[in-house]
């Protein structure tokens, strides 16, 4: 018999509009996990630096999460299919966390609530289980296959140290990085720029959309609103000056509390520690900050300087970060300087 998460994850998937994008990563016919997740996608890169840690093999879909104006018309981004949708509601009652509803400039679950409508995605076959947001698929995976790499500590310290770090990672502000228009220094790449002053109207014309066609589905219009009411906020303060310079500003703040902490030795794969999970989530903001331009707010910071290089040249966030970012995402000429590493392309 067909396992109701496999005919779920089936109609998910063909909502995916080239078939070419879902693809089965490693060697494995039939594997243990399947990824909703998005090449470009932060939250994505992080859940594919860890399996690629782990040698995890996995069917990967690459979802289109930007929404487009077609010929005929809004084309929505594939994560806005209600299979998709109804696949991660799944996840969210094994949370009990309610819906997103304001717009802080966070992604992150524990501050934010559930969306309904973002990557990453985890389904786990053997355990029955969908496992949504990042930092749990994570840590999910980390204690359900130990090898080849531990990515959290065992050891008490060490592990309270780096879920410190991976807390201090998911509540940087990286939605209003991304999306946001800062008023003195927007040096992300100008296409980006221009695809971000519509990105909220068309998420929210996507949405729009499936409520009226799914008007009797309570449970997936409810979700459909939540995302919509996070995205309004959104978008009436992603020109507001004051609320991205306090972005920056935030973001700032705690690069100089990473530069107290990797001169404290506390953590860190510079210091001989063990590479960890902290590492690979470090490293994945890291690399999207370099891409927006924003590598100058560690200009005076030596050790996040030679952090951000020594993780640069990690194969698993050269492949997962570095070169998924350059090949899905606009050019970007902060991108020239960073090390291409030979290994990654190999693995
Ligand atoms: N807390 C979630 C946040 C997920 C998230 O914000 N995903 C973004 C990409 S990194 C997304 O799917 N955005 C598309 C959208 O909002 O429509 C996680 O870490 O997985």
């Amino acid at each position: 018999m067909t396992h109701p998460l496999m005919t779920m994850a089936a109609s998910a998937r063909a909502a995916i509009q080239d078939p070419r994008r879902s693809t089965v990563v490693g060697d494995s016919a039939n594997p243990r996990f399947e990824l909703f997740h998005a090449a470009s996608s932060l939250c994505s890169q992080k859940v594919r630096t860890v399996l690629h840690e782990k040698a995890l093999p996995y069917r990967s879909n690459d979802m289109l999460i930007l929404s487009s104006m077609g010929p005929s018309g809004l084309v929505p981004a594939e994560h806005y299919s209600p299979a998709y949708i109804r696949l991660r509601l799944i996840a969210a009652r094994e949370l009990d966390l309610q819906f997103v509803s304001g717009y802080s400039g966070r992604t992150s679950v524990e501050t934010e609530g559930f969306d309904p409508c973002v990557v990453p995605l985890l389904v786990d076959y053997q355990a029955g289980r969908v496992v949504a947001d990042s930092r749990r698929i994570c840590t999910y995976l980390d204690a359900v296959s130990r090898t080849p790499v531990q990515l959290v500590p065992d050891n008490p310290e060490a592990r309270t140290e780096v879920m410190r770090q991976v807390g201090i990672v998911d509540r940087i502000p990286n939605g209003a990085l991304l999306y946001g228009f800062h008023p003195d220094a927007d040096r992300r790449p100008d296409a980006l720029k221009s695809s971000m002053e519509t990105v909220y109207d068309y998420k929210i014309m996507a949405l729009e959309g499936l409520i009226a066609i799914h008007a009797g589905d309570a449970e997936l219009v409810a979700a459909c609103r939540a995302k919509i009411e996070k995205e309004s906020a959104g978008k009436k303060v992603c020109h507001d000056p004051a609320f991205q310079r306090a972005a920056r500003q935030h973001a700032g703040d705690l690069l100089k509390g990473l530069e107290r902490d990797l001169a404290a030795k506390s953590f860190s794969c510079l210091w001989g520690n063990a590479f960890s999970l902290a590492d690979v989530l470090w490293g994945v903001n890291l690399v999207r900050m370099n891409y927006l331009g924003l590598s100058s707010m560690w200009a005076g910071l030596p050790h996040v300087e030679r952090y951000f290089d020594a993780l640069a040249r990690r194969p698993s966030l050269c492949k997962e970060a570095i070169q998924a970012s350059v090949r899905s995402m606009p050019y970007s000429a902060h991108m020239d300087a960073v090390v291409d590493c030979p290994a990654a392309a190999a693995a």
